[in-house]
């Protein structure tokens, strides 16, 4: 294996502290068959595996601990608010927030966009306000801001990409202008694997007066995230995404921000008190919290990110570019191939179209030998309409896959092809 990617030309670091085969131990999942073939799991943009110690923490909420948290004297009452408040403050350790009330939990990072569209947006933004969003958005990052522009009279504009699938920032500094209100911008987009530069992003816009929320769906579980150096507004993302339980993620924002946003839902939790001449709204973070929590989703997502930080960002990161190389170089030599999405900064992900096979064509021959991998536009239509194409195939890596599942991968692709012939 290293002498295959030395021929590639691909620099070999060896670390010490990662094993893969180690670190496969950890998820159960990567150890059954499908189609009698062993799982070779390229589908983690969509959502990753879940470690052990995850499930575990699951079970174990429900076995021993399970109880409606904040608003119980008794024992089981507390020691769930306990853990779901602590897992609240690994959160905000781990992406570096100043303060704790700035982490809010939502299901997820639509769920997040949503609530600053609608609370944010529906208080301060006015006709002749802009909304300023990318080509290269998730639907989540277009729709509720399409819904608030309806609502509000502001309108919505869209920084174009080229045909690497990058931003294009001289279009930008131009459609950035005082009325530019909101900057609503992926991190790392889903379907072309970009890496964008938010920093300058961010520095620009602020400059402007615009606030700036991140979608960092796709850059939580593959780069390390400091939100106090990024200056950002708002960063959400999904904990399903970073090997945590489906149905929780996060919203951070900027204290001051969340202070003075109107709440997004009413009930349990987000009120001091309730009359009915007037109710008088909670503090944050459980303003923005209305009813009873997913809470061993926040339990099991603090436990995941516990993992993840035990193993280390820069080390996943450094892992899953070589995945990443090495099979880009691969696809690179398999002529039928074509890459969507070949910016100079990527994540391991790669989304390609054959000549003359359609992408489900590819997905479902594929799955007959246990790969797992996405087909569809990825919820970016925009994006797959910008390259002219109705779909992409697309795998997408995490730190548990190996070269040899990329080798098969590349050899069952290239079969494929041949049947089409
Ligand atoms: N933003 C980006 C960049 C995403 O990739 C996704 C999900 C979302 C927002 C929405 O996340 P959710 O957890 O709230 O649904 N992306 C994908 C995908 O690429 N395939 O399935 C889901």
């Amino acid at each position: 294996m290293e002498k295959d990617l030395k021929a590639l030309g691909i620099k070999v670091e060896k670390k010490k502290e990662f094993d893969v085969y180690l670190v496969r131990q950890d998820f159960p999942i990567l150890h059954r068959t499908v189609r009698d073939k062993p799982l070779i799991y390229f589908d983690n943009a969509a959502t990753t595996q879940k470690p052990k110690i995850v499930i575990d923490a699951l079970v174990n909420y429900y076995t021993n601990l399970n109880s409606n948290i904040h608003r119980g004297v008794h024992y089981l009452s507390q020691a769930a608010t306990t853990e779901y408040e602590c897992a609240r403050r690994i959160i905000k350790t781990f992406i570096n927030a100043k303060h704790e009330e700035e982490i809010i939990y939502t299901r997820g990072a639509t769920e997040a966009i949503n609530l600053v569209a609608f609370s944010y947006g529906e208080a301060f933004l006015s006709e002749d306000d802009e909304v300023l969003i990318s080509h290269m958005e998730h639907h989540s990052n277009i729709v509720p801001w399409q819904i608030i522009c309806e609502k509000t009279g502001a309108k919505l504009k869209v920084i174009p990409i080229d045909d690497k699938g990058e931003l294009i920032l001289d279009e930008f500094d131009k459609l950035l202008s005082e009325r530019t209100k909101i900057v609503s911008i992926v991190h790392i987009s889903n379907s072309l694997g970009t890496i964008n530069p938010i920093e300058y992003i961010i520095e620009k816009a602020h400059k402007v007066g615009a606030i700036v929320l991140v979608d960092g769906s796709q850059s939580i579980q593959h780069v390390p995230i400091d939100v106090q150096r990024l200056d950002c507004d708002f960063f959400v993302f999904s904990g399903h995404k970073i090997y945590g339980p489906t149905g929780i993620g996060v919203l951070y924002g900027k204290k001051d921000l969340l202070e003075k946003m109107p709440p997004y839902q009413g009930g349990g939790d987000m009120i001091l008190s309730v009359s009915f001449e007037k109710t008088i709204y909670n503090v944050i973070p459980h303003k923005f919290e209305a009813g009873t929590p997913n809470i061993e989703g926040a339990i099991g997502l603090a436990s995941a990110i516990r993992y993840v930080q035990n193993i280390g960002l820069d080390v996943i990161y450094d892992y899953e570019m070589e995945l990443l190389n090495y099979a880009t170089e691969k696809i690179k030599q398999i002529p039928e191939v074509k890459i969507i999405g070949n910016s100079k900064n990527k994540a391991s992900l790669i989304s390609f179209v054959v000549e003359n096979v359609h992408p489900h064509d590819i997905g479902t021959l594929l799955d007959r030998d246990g790969i797992a991998v996405r087909t569809g536009h990825h919820c970016t239509e925009p994006v797959m309409r910008r390259f002219g194409i109705p779909a992409t195939s697309r795998a997408s890596f995490a730190f548990y896959n190996t070269f040899e599942e990329i080798d098969v991968f590349i050899n069952s692709l290239k079969k494929i092809i041949v049947k089409f012939k």
